[in-house]
């Protein structure tokens, strides 16, 4: 019999999921109870979440958990991170949260670096330069739709505007905080010298609660609607990245993650943040984690342009399956061209196959000329910029990463894995698949007193999920191709 049972709602960019855990002492035991889709909606040339259909497909996941068991303890919530939803005094929420690929951020960062010092911003956040930061959003707000801020009240980050429609409570979580790029981690508090110098206002930022609070039950309507169910809502490591982090299922202290859904995340774990020069110039970050450790990584564009590239050939009638997809990426000639899958002009969604095109163009490689040439390029490309960011992470930590995690949904993409591990040239050891799931279940069992620590977590995850590990192949081919790739980013 499990004696501890709860549910994780996990909210990826492309599809949301309920699960179910169980927990058995000496393992973990997980079962899908919903899957929905996720995406932009664009509405009058904004692309918005829809976050009230994200709400209605937690409830429905909710109910369907409480109809097979009714002794389930807790629940947490993890989703993307940056976005965030305005209440205003009443506690309505003022807008649909705007999607952090939208358009509004385009050029903020050059007009605001004008006049604010962006080193500054870096050392008093640890936090990477990207255009979609929380920052950068809330400056775009006041440009275009100052009222909004003027009448709101409380900011809330995704799945802290979730646990607000399940329980009333209005706080910020930790490692969703961190990623605002409006938070300083040395004094674990909102900056006020940035919410001075960028004229926030100062109210809208609701208290931190760390991983692991517990926000209490669900609000009476809430419950009603759920036939009574009753369970206490739990802060997690509410940014997705956070929780798949905290459930790698790694050995030793040392050790580099590779997250990887839309966006591959690349880095490891410190016991604080790396606020460096060479970290500034690389554009390194250090996003928060479990236990008060910190996440230094890079972004990495990942499985988006794919994703990217196949909705765009659906549009035009060629549908295709993701096994069919790596069956062409594999047929397809290798070592032809690579771009840099970080390039700005990748980060909106659209026409794929002629940004690519154009970038070839621009860098006088040879363009990709049919579906099979334009998955190979980006492929490659992506398992190239991992060895980029490995080898600079190493340089960083001054530590030998033997090994790479990798986790998350992108690891069912087998080649996907070879290739890393071809590329990077060393072991890759992909599981679990859940790993956003799992780590938010992990962190309601501490919170619960049934496990002590990550540590111990980790172990446990080592125990219940397989992990499959892939060996590098091709040295020599793959180090040519990577003096290329190498040469070619730095060109840019
Ligand atoms: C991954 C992720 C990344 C974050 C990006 C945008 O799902 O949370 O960590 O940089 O989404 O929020």
């Amino acid at each position: 019999k499990a004696a501890w049972r709860g549910l994780a709602i996990d909210l990826g960019a492309s599809s949301g999921r309920v699960l179910s855990g169980r927990f058995y002492g000496s393992r973990l035991c997980i079962n899908e109870v919903h899957r929905f889709e996720n995406g932009p909606v664009n509405v009058q040339e904004t692309l918005y979440w829809d976050i009230l259909k994200l709400f209605q497909e937690v409830k429905y996941g909710l109910g369907l958990a409480s109809r097979t068991d009714r002794e389930i303890h807790s629940l947490g919530i993890d989703s993307w991170a940056v976005d965030y939803g305005l209440l205003d005094r009443n506690g309505q929420l003022l807008s649909y949260p705007v999607h952090y690929r939208d358009h509004r951020t385009e050029g903020i960062m050059e007009d605001i670096f004008d006049k604010v010092n962006r080193d500054d911003v870096f050392y008093e956040t640890g936090i990477q330069f990207l255009s979609f930061n929380t920052i950068f959003q809330l400056l775009a707000e006041k440009n275009i739709n100052n009222d909004r801020l003027v009448q709101a009240d409380k900011l809330l980050m995704i799945p802290d505007l979730l646990h607000y429609f399940l329980t009333n409570e209005k706080v910020t979580e930790f490692t969703n905080a961190t990623t605002t790029q409006i938070f300083n981690p040395t004094e674990g508090a909102w900056s006020r010298k940035l919410i001075e110098q960028f004229d926030f206002p100062e109210h809208i930022f609701p208290s931190i609660v760390q991983p692991g609070t517990n926000l209490g039950k669900m609000m009476p309507s809430v419950s009603d609607e759920l036939g009574g169910m009753d369970l206490d809502v739990i802060a997690v490591a509410s940014h997705d990245t956070g929780s798949a982090v905290a459930a790698v299922p790694a050995a030793s202290q040392k050790f580099a993650y590779l997250s990887c859904g839309t966006w591959s995340l690349l880095g490891t774990e410190v016991n604080k943040p790396v606020l460096t020069e060479r970290a500034l110039a690389l554009n390194f970050t250090n996003e928060g984690g479990a236990e008060g450790t910190f996440r230094l990584l890079k972004n990495v564009m990942g499985l988006w342009l794919l994703q990217e590239l196949k909705r765009e050939w659906e549009r035009l009638g060629h549908s295709l399956s993701w096994t069919e997809i790596t069956k062409m990426t594999e047929a397809s000639a290798p070592f032809i061209s690579y771009v840099d899958p970080d390039d700005p002009l990748f980060l909106a969604p659209g026409d794929m196959t002629s940004r690519i095109r154009n970038y070839c163009l621009k860098t006088g490689q040879s363009v990709p000329e049919s579906n099979g040439a334009f998955l190979r390029c980006v492929t490659e490309s992506l398992v190239l910029k991992y060895r980029w960011v490995l080898e600079r992470l190493e340089e960083l930590t001054g530590d030998k990463l033997e090994v790479l995690h990798m986790v998350g949904g992108g690891i069912q993409n087998e080649l996907l894995c070879q290739w890393t591990a071809n590329a990077c040239g060393r072991p890759v050891l992909a599981g679990p698949i859940e790993a956003s799931g799992i780590g938010n279940l992990m962190i309601q069992m501490i919170a619960a007193g049934e496990l002590s620590s990550l540590a111990e977590g980790r172990q446990l995850i080592k125990q219940s999920f397989p992990v499959k590990t892939y060996y590098p192949k091709d040295k020599e081919k793959w180090d040519e191709a990577y003096a290329t790739f190498e040469g070619l980013i730095r060109q840019i």
